[in-house]
């Protein structure tokens, strides 16, 4: 079975990101969308909310399935018997980052990482940049997925 891992912070899951999640489904026989978690990088939402918005938006595609992980990826890989990394890319400012992260798990553990290039419609997409417009109030319909924009006014509103 070709099984491979989308890693990421997913705070929140964009369209980008649903792009990659979908294009990498047709290539493998499952594919885990792990969130990664990060105990020194300040979230809006919960891993469990970031969790329960992916399950949401990949119901539809039966061979993904969405995890989370406190730790090295590679460790992950080794434990789930996951053979590749997939990573979607963006820009050139995304390359030089990637492909040291993609050389480090590659020399801790052989590990591929294959690499998606954004949808040109989502090349500009960031979850930040998606929180960042939606604080001040703009428009990010059509960024994020409809249930996602929702959460999003909610725990802005809250916060507010
Ligand atoms: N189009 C295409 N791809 C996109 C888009 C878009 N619009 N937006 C984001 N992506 C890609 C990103 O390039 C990335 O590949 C993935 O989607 C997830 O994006 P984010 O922003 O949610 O997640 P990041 O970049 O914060 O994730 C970084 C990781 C958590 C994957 C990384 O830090 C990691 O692997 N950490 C685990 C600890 C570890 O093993 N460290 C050692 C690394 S060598």
């Amino acid at each position: 079975m070709r099984r491979a891992v989308y890693p990421g912070s997913y705070d929140p899951v964009t369209n980008g990101h649903l792009d990659i999640i979908n294009r990498a489904a047709g290539v493998f026989d499952e594919v885990v969308v792990a969130v990664m978690i990060n105990k020194s990088k300040r979230t809006l939402f919960s891993v469990e909310e970031r969790m329960d918005m992916l399950r949401e938006v990949t119901a539809h595609l039966p061979n993904v399935r969405v995890d989370s992980w406190h730790g090295l990826l590679v460790d992950y890989c080794r434990e789930n018997g996951i053979q590749a990394i997939v990573k979607g890319l963006r820009a050139v400012s995304d390359f030089e980052y990637e492909l040291q992260m993609a050389q480090m798990n590659q020399r801790l553990s052989g590990v591929e990482t294959l690499f998606m290039f954004t949808n040109p419609e989502y090349s500009f997409l960031a979850s930040s940049l998606v929180k960042e417009v939606a604080t001040w109030g703009g428009d990010v319909s059509g960024l994020v997925p409809p249930l996602v924009e929702k959460r999003l006014q909610q725990r802005l509103a809250e916060q507010a």
